[in-house]
């Protein structure tokens, strides 16, 4: 059987979208820092998808197919020599490649809602504002990777650092880029809320250092509206 993600390429590469727009799922990412609630939202979020009659698919960056999640556990794992930042960028964009292809792809033709915990932006944010790493670097290879998909809603779930990594480090050991230092976290915050500020049209805000039942009832509200 012919993949559905090869016949949505060919299409997209010949400019006809409009018509595959009509069918597809929508693509939602979530966003933000470590211990912002990204995880419980998720599930609230999908769950109140589906009990609108459409189905949904979960799934996360790095990661979502078999290979992309070995790449994760590189990424992750403190391994057994220093991982340069820009190695660190192109296996973020290898992984993407990867999942993109494989599972975001097909499954939006096939009309299902993605929920993605994490895309794109986290490469902005972490890599970009986090590591330093030249914009145009990374808008470069989400050009070549995913150029024609992009999230049609990113929720941004937003709190200072020191609650984050105050809710996040109660969770056990770090991994190897939850050691980094309040610093980068705080340049990851900035420059998520510079790119929700620069697509607002794309980004919802939401403040996570509301009360769990405040938040969990904002992304409720997202969800119900989203067309
Ligand atoms: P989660 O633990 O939130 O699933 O993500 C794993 C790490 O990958 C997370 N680290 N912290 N803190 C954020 C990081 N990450 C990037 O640095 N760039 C990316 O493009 C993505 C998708 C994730």
């Amino acid at each position: 059987m012919t993949p559905l993600w090869q016949s949505t390429c060919a299409d997209c590469v010949i400019g006809v979208t409009k018509d595959i727009e009509l069918n597809t799922g929508r693509f939602i990412t979530v966003e933000g820092i470590e211990g912002v609630g990204k995880s419980t939202n998720i599930e609230h979020l999908s769950r109140i998808i589906e009990s609108r009659g459409f189905k949904v698919l979960k799934t996360r960056e790095p990661g979502g197919t078999p290979m992309a999640e070995r790449i994760r556990a590189l990424l992750v794992e403190h391994g057994e020599e220093e991982l340069p930042d820009i190695a660190e960028l192109l296996l973020m964009f290898a992984a993407r490649a990867l999942h993109v292809n494989n599972v975001i792809r097909p499954a939006l033709a096939a009309g299902t809602w993605v929920v993605c915990d994490r895309f794109t932006d986290a490469s902005r944010a972490y890599q970009g504002g986090g590591r330093g790493i030249p914009m145009n670097n990374i808008n470069q290879l989400a050009d070549w990777v995913h150029g024609n998909l992009q999230p049609d809603l990113t929720i941004l779930l937003d709190a200072p650092v020191d609650t984050g990594l105050d809710r996040a480090g109660r969770r056990g050991e770090p991994d190897r880029i939850e050691v980094e230092r309040r610093e980068f976290f705080s340049r990851v915050r900035e420059t998520y809320l510079q790119l929700a500020g620069s697509e607002p049209e794309r980004f919802i805000v939401v403040d996570a250092t509301q009360d769990l039942e405040s938040v969990r009832r904002a992304v409720e509200r997202i969800a119900l509206e989203i067309e």
